[in-house]
């Protein structure tokens, strides 16, 4: 097997036991690898980054050097007097010292560490596990807002630029597949008009931008529940894992994708649409633990804009997979025939839902 071959490449200790496909990520392939020594065993995360999603692959591996040289050194500071041990997964380098290995068809292949007794939920399990997210992004925006922008690469054009993914759409939507598509389907043709409702609004951060109210600062990029990992002994969270999307953006699209994930006890792969909806308690929850860092680095206007984030990251991700869905499935990997159409229904969903509590989360944001 390819991947097995790629995992010796890697500077690690021992005898390949095994490579197996590992986690349930939307865009690269991901897989864990175990080595063997006589009295230990190492295991790492080994992962094919998807040129199709990210055309500039070094520029996400130059991104990763960057952060978590900062923040390994930030936080073995920290963890001295801290109420646990924060962790961030390490670059392990290639046999003859580099961050990445391209293999005979162009294909970026690189090695991180792998946190061991933390877990990771698909589905936000409680309002505990709410807080700890947010308070592992809080603490992990902190720790990563002195880097300076010029420092960071872009690791996608336009990620989290709204009006880029209205015009995704506005293109996929010219081709002769999307338009049987949507004769074919009422539910598409929901989602459009769902779409079109909300496409003045799909502006508000460009405009706040351009206004000057908002900035740009180091982000993570994709913030879901499924990248924030939970000790197992004490339920606190301890990090938050998939790099690859860190590049200067707003910090709104971070804690409104966190949000969008932990707020919707349903999933993103929920079947019963009935079932997605945007949960307050649990809101409640998260916001309190992102605000536990957060404060220190929020600004008036970054508070002013909170509730058009927890709207429009929801939209926003709908958007993308309805798009995606109208082109043919060509950027989310898919496991079934409608899975983008489906899980654009559940975004939009839940951004409907987010609408229909405003006042309340309104009130919860104070
Ligand atoms: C993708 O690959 P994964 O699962 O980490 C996507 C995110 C979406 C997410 C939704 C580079 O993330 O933006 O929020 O799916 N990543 C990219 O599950 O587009
Ligand atoms: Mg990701």
């Amino acid at each position: 097997m390819r991947a097995s071959l790629i995992a010796k490449q890697f500077s690690v200790a021992g005898h390949l036991v095994s490579v197996e496909p590992f986690g349930s990520g939307n865009v690269n392939d991901t897989y864990r690898a175990i080595f063997r020594t006589t009295f230990s065993e190492e295991r790492f995360i080994l992962q094919r980054v998807r040129r199709a999603v990210f055309p500039n692959p070094e520029n996400i591996m130059r991104n990763m050097r960057v952060v978590t040289d900062v923040c390994h050194q930030k936080l073995e500071e920290v963890n001295m007097s801290s109420d646990r041990i924060w962790q961030l997964p390490k670059i392990i380098q290639t046999r003859d010292g580099q961050d990445f290995y391209y293999d005979g068809d162009g294909d970026l292949w690189r090695a991180i560490s792998n946190i061991a007794s933390a877990v990771s939920y698909e589905k936000v399990q409680s309002p505990d596990h709410a807080y700890e997210s947010g308070m592992v992004l809080g603490h992990f925006q902190k720790l990563i807002s002195d880097i300076p922008c010029d420092q960071l690469s872009y690791a996608i054009e336009g990620f989290h630029i709204t009006p880029i993914y209205l015009s995704q759409l506005d293109e996929a939507l010219k081709t002769p597949l999307a338009q049987e598509l949507l004769e074919h389907s009422r539910e598409a043709r929901y989602c459009l008009k769902f779409i079109e409702a909300r496409r003045e609004f799909c502006s508000t951060f460009e405009n706040a931008k351009k206004l000057g109210e908002l900035s740009l600062r180091p982000t993570h990029g994709d913030p879901k529940v499924g990248n924030i990992l939970i000790d197992e002994k004490t339920g606190k969270g301890t990090c938050i894992v998939d790099l690859d999307t860190i590049q200067p953006g707003l910090v709104h699209a971070d804690i409104g994708d966190a949000v969008r994930s932990c707020c919707n006890p349903a999933g993103e792969d929920a079947i019963d649409l009935h079932s997605v909806f945007f949960d307050t308690e649990l809101f409640t929850a998260i916001y309190s633990g992102y605000m536990t860092y957060a404060k220190d680095f929020f600004t008036e206007n970054d508070h002013k804009y909170m509730f058009d984030a927890i709207r429009i990251l929801p939209l926003e991700l709908g958007i993308r997979f309805f798009a995606d869905y109208l082109a043919g499935d060509v950027y989310f990997k898919t496991r079934y025939k409608e899975h983008n159409l489906k899980r654009a229904l559940v975004q939009l969903k839940l951004a409907e839902s987010v609408e229909a509590r405003e006042g309340k989360i309104r009130k919860i944001l104070g």
